[in-house]
């Protein structure tokens, strides 16, 4: 499928990326393109779900979400969106940066019923020597307050304390803590059709529950600056990072395993 191409955006828009630590931008894709993507990220990720204990007998993480990764290795019309030229820009553009790389895609549905994603950094778990990536989280369907959409911490990407905290209800607890005694306001609004959020690897964030019986499914994928090097890994998370997403990369040099080319430009 063929989505259309660059998407230039505004300065106004970058520098409140740069100081929010996130963005959400409108009419990234059109309905047809969400409802095509959807139909074959769904085909991967239900079949998944019926392997799955009942929700009441899993940990904070694994109810928050079904987690599954590189879909774009599976499905050509899937790729056709991680690759998109469309999103990759938007990165660009926002990490102002010359070249953009993949690091991975990831679906995260959360059930209906589904818990919460609680506060962390993405940061914490990517071997990456600098701050020069993005996620963009996309909605495949508008998702109200009841579903879970993200929920920012606007500018908290300054903060260094709280980030070597992984998921999980020790990270919800202190991070809510510690957010709520600095000035770092709480942004979280719905998601229309088409809306696309793009946040950086330190602000803290989390998701609300869903509440509604109806699935919230989402696609993201990671960017990162086509000059990003490997970092010695300062924890598990980011040595088993390393492992899966890129493989034979070697520390200190730009990572370029053939899972993570060049998107942009
Ligand atoms: O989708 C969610 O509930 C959380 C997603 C998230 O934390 C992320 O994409 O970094």
């Amino acid at each position: 499928m063929e989505i259309k191409s660059p998407f230039p955006i505004s300065k106004t828009v970058i520098e409140r990326y740069k100081t929010q630590g996130y963005i959400k931008i409108k009419d990234v894709f059109s309905p047809e393109e969400l409802a095509t993507f959807e139909e074959k990220i769904d085909s991967i990720v239900l079949k998944e779900k019926v392997s799955l204990p009942p929700l009441a007998q899993r940990d904070t993480y694994s109810k928050a979400f079904i987690q599954l990764g590189n879909l774009w290795e599976q499905d050509e019309t899937i790729k056709s969106l991680v690759f998109s030229k469309c999103l990759a820009h938007i990165a660009q553009q926002l990490m102002e940066v010359k070249t953009v790389r993949l690091y991975h895609d990831q679906a995260l549905y959360k059930e209906a019923g589904g818990g919460i994603t609680p506060w962390h950094c993405d940061q914490q778990y990517w071997p990456m020597a600098s701050d020069k990536n993005i996620t963009a989280w996309i909605p495949l369907q508008s998702t109200s307050l009841k579903m879970g959409p993200l929920e920012f911490s606007a500018g908290s990407q300054q903060l260094l304390k709280g980030r070597n905290l992984e998921i999980g209800d020790e990270s919800e607890k202190e991070l809510g803590k510690l957010l709520r005694l600095t000035d770092f306001e709480k942004h979280c609004s719905p998601f229309d059709l088409g809306d696309v959020s793009f946040h950086s690897g330190w602000i803290f964030h989390r998701a609300g529950a869903n509440t509604t019986t109806q699935i919230r499914k989402v696609m993201t994928v990671i960017f990162m600056d086509g000059e990003m090097k490997l970092k010695t890994p300062e924890n598990q998370n980011q040595t088993q990072d390393w492992e899966k997403w890129c493989p034979g990369t070697k520390v200190d040099e730009v990572i370029n395993s053939p899972l993570n080319p060049i998107l942009y430009p």
